[in-house]
């Protein structure tokens, strides 16, 4: 490093410097001051974590000038649209942890068709105040099966029963004039098994067999193995699988469609850039990293959350700082919550879904109580000025319990028993339970194993309606409000999986359907019924309720700046069931109640004066004393 940093060092940068200016002069009149400074300004955090990763390669100062190419031409060819826009969101930093933002996801097919009818549903969109619209990966991926599109044939062609590039291209540049950022997916552990670098691979292109993870034999697979996770065990044991041609073993983290990118090679790192920015520069605001613990992988160790796989990080980040400054990052570590956090920083992913939130909001669901769920937030939710959580109740995976047990034997719980008994109770097989999940990946090794479920079927409302039994229906909607509400309002970015908003409920037609029913996941993965839709907003149902109550806690949080606000502090409720914490901004403080009980609860927050008095903003109740106050059952409480 040491040697890096001075002789070999200024000899890349003035190579960068040389190489940039022969690009530039060819191309008159693009801004050349404006990518060197930049260039300058990033050049540490591009270049020492690639020094790190590639200095022992062959030709590394050759790779780094090739980085610099790409980088220079994503830069002249971005246009002026998104140049605008960069330089908005550099003058305003902080626009990430607004409180006017507000998530949505959907899969393009099941929600509307098409990319044309994504553009349809903006007034939709608008409806519900969402100002991030994440769309799931609608890349080219082979067929019949690609992970929910996962597996991604190629980073430049959109899957043609979903449109082309120009028409996303153009849906983004819509969206953004509607105030909505674009979110897609950079899925940069894996390409498919049919991607032209996978093809190549297969015909016997070595220099595209050096993309991959390839073994002749299992001996190095075998050494490997004793180390790693399995992430689909129901699927396929272990971590390789065979293909012919090429006649090898291709390491596949996920399917065996799903071929694990080589970081080791720098040639796939620039690459990867390459596909990258070509996304920045169709308009995309935020890429999600899919799998990002794995990207690098190291004998011995279990091959996820490694130093390296942070560095790939920052180089990206540092790349997208200089060639397409408006692009921003988040991180998809559904991991151990220590290493969930490590990813998130200015210069490496600037926002993250909080997978341990999500499990434990739905961890207090179950129990009754919130100690874990409390005891987590006190030292785990605090991340760095410049980054915010994005909350969500589910996503489009299973549910995993990803909770520290550290954490769990602080407040008195045994993980792996407390692991059971929360997949047992929302399968749906805990005696009592309001739950209708399903099973999701069982380990027979481990015991490990997941959920899937839609919010509504998980929280109850898919029993309730069977059972057609009117206070069983109204405790499930109020704890799918109650779920979202603290999404809402425990700061970040909340995420709507498009469709809870309405109490969609599990889906099990994929378990007919040859392309899904391999793969449980596609349970609460429904389409969107518009007829229903319109039947609901016409009023009178049960999902009636809970669509004006999630559209009315959405209007009334972009109006409590201090839900952006990635500070919270506890408070102590003297109750099991009540969680209790403050917001607060320099302009505001909020208080939040919320309980996780089919019962009323009493709860008592001492350290108020007797003659201070809230209003929720919530119900409008006003004049009321913490000191000692009863709420509904799974009420949530907005206080000022
Ligand atoms: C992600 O999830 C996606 O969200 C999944 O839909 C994909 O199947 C998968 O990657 C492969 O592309 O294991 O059960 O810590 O938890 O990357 C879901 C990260 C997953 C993993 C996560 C993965």
């Amino acid at each position: 490093m040491e040697f890096f940093k001075w002789k070999s060092k200024i000899r890349i940068l003035r190579q960068c410097h040389e190489t940039i200016d022969a690009i530039f002069d060819e191309q008159k009149g693009s801004d050349k001051k404006l990518f060197c400074s930049r260039f300058d300004t990033f050049a540490d955090q591009l270049l020492h974590p690639l020094h790190d990763l590639y200095s022992d390669q062959f030709d590394f100062s050759g790779h780094i000038i090739e980085l610099v190419k790409v980088l220079s031409h994503s830069w002249i060819s971005r246009n002026s649209t998104l140049r605008k826009s960069d330089l908005n969101r550099l003058e305003n930093p902080d626009w990430i942890t607004s409180s006017d933002m507000m998530g949505g996801v959907c899969y393009v097919d099941l929600f509307a068709g098409d990319l044309a009818g994504i553009e349809e549903k903006i007034p939709y969109f608008k409806e519900l105040g969402l100002t991030y619209l994440h769309l799931m990966p609608l890349f080219k991926a082979p067929e019949p099966e690609s992970d929910g599109g996962y597996a991604v044939s190629s980073y430049r062609e959109v899957n043609p029963s979903l449109g082309t590039i120009k028409q996303l291209e153009k849906l983004a540049l819509t969206l953004r004039k509607n105030g909505i950022s674009l979110v897609l997916d950079f899925i940069n552990n894996h390409t498919s098994n049919e991607h032209e670098w996978a093809e190549k691979a297969k015909s016997g292109d070595v220099e595209f067999q050096e993309y991959y993870y390839m073994f002749d034999d299992r001996s190095i697979p075998d050494m490997f193995e004793k180390n790693l996770r399995e992430i689909f065990p129901e699927v396929r044991r272990g971590n390789y699988s065979w293909h012919e041609p090429p006649g090898k073993w291709v390491w596949t983290t996920f399917h065996n469609y799903q071929w694990d990118l080589n970081y080791r090679n720098p040639a796939v790192f620039v690459a990867m850039v390459r596909e990258m920015l070509f996304l920045a520069n169709i308009g995309v605001d935020f890429l999600r990293l899919d799998a990002v613990p794995f990207t690098w992988k190291k004998a011995g160790t279990v091959c996820e959350n490694l130093d390296e796989a942070h560095d790939i990080i920052r180089a990206l980040n540092a790349c997208a700082r200089i060639a397409a400054p408006g692009l921003l990052f988040k991180s998809e570590a559904i991991v151990h919550p220590d290493d969930v956090i490590k990813y998130i920083s200015p210069d490496k992913c600037q926002v993250s879904y909080n997978p341990t939130v999500m499990a434990l909001l739905w961890e207090a669901m179950a129990t009754r109580e919130v100690k874990l769920l409390r005891e987590s937030l006190q030292h785990r939710f605090r991340i760095p000025d410049g980054t915010s959580w994005v909350n969500y109740v589910r996503s489009h995976d299973d549910i995993g319990w990803t909770f520290s047990d550290d954490d769990a034997a602080n407040v008195g719980i045994n993980g792996f028993d407390h692991r059971h008994f929360l997949n047992q109770f929302y399968s749906g097989d805990f005696p009592g339970s309001f739950s209708k999940g399903v099973k999701f990946q069982y380990n027979p090794t481990n015991q490990d194993m997941r959920v899937c479920g839609t919010t509504a079927s998980l929280a109850g409302l898919e029993r309730g309606l069977e059972v057609d039994d009117e206070a069983y229906i109204t405790d499930a909607i109020n704890r799918i409000a109650l779920l979202y509400g603290l999404t809402m309002s425990i700061g970040g970015i909340p995420l709507l999986y498009l469709g809870d908003e309405l109490g969609c409920l599990n889906d099990y037609s994929f378990k007919v359907n040859p392309k899904k029913k391999s793969d449980n996941r596609w349970v609460h993965r429904p389409i969107m019924d518009w007829n229903q839709v319109e039947q609901i907003k016409k009023g009178g149902l049960p999902q009636s309720k809970l669509f004006e109550k999630i559209k009315q806690l959405i209007t009334l949080r972009k109006k409590i700046s201090a839900f952006g606000s990635n500070s919270i502090r506890l408070l102590n409720t003297h109750h099991p069931s009540v969680l209790g914490f403050e917001k607060m901004d320099t302009s505001q403080k909020i208080i939040v109640i919320a309980n996780f009980s089919e019962e009323e609860s009493t709860f008592r927050i001492q350290e108020q004066s007797a003659n201070t008095k809230y209003t929720d903003l919530i119900s409008g109740n006003k004049h009321l004393d913490i000191r000692y106050m009863t709420v509904e059952p799974y009420q949530l409480l907005w206080l000022e």
